[in-house]
């Protein structure tokens, strides 16, 4: 199976990637950690985005916070599928990594998901690799079932208490 990198623009991004982490590991699917910035590494996060399809990789997770360039810049590098994920900050809560981010030029697409969005980063790279694998494909169902499932649960539970 295609790897993921799960990439960050600081270490001060480690909590929400984490959560990137946790949700692919549940479907077993392999990844790397790193960090690397668009502008404090910029050769080594071209490099390593130019060296990713090679290297094994099916899909790239940028997680970044405040002027959020990571996920672009990285594209700019591959043709891989890249899934940002803008990160809050103290001072504009997020805004401003989420208009960096999901504001991408013609021709160099990155699918943006949520302020610190990181399960959807997850479950939209788990897709990406599920088009070519029936078993992922398989798990994603019985997670969305299972899903349901537990809202379905707390519906009846709330019926049960409020409508006599
Ligand atoms: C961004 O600047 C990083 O992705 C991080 O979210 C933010 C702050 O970085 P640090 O100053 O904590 O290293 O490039």
């Amino acid at each position: 199976m295609k790897k993921v990198a799960i990439i960050m623009g600081s270490d001060s991004d480690l909590p929400v990637a984490e959560k990137a982490a946790a949700k692919l590991e549940e479907f077993g699917v392999p990844y790397e950690v790193h960090i690397f910035s668009a502008h404090r590494t910029p050769d080594e996060a071209g490099s390593f985005a130019r060296n990713a399809r090679a290297a094994g990789f099916g899909v790239l997770i940028a997680a970044a916070g405040m002027a959020a360039h990571l996920a672009g810049a990285l594209a700019a590098n591959t043709t891989l599928p890249v899934v940002g994920i803008p990160l809050k900050s103290k001072n504009l809560d997020g805004v401003d990594a989420l208009l960096s981010t999901v504001q991408m030029p013609s021709g160099i697409p990155v699918a943006t998901v949520a302020i610190d969005g990181a399960v959807n980063a997850a479950l939209l790279s788990v897709q990406i690799l599920a088009l070519a694998d029936e078993t992922l494909a398989d798990k994603l169902t019985a997670a969305r079932a299972a899903a349901t499932e537990k809202v379905l649960a707390k519906n009846a539970a709330v019926e049960a208490r409020f409508n006599k």
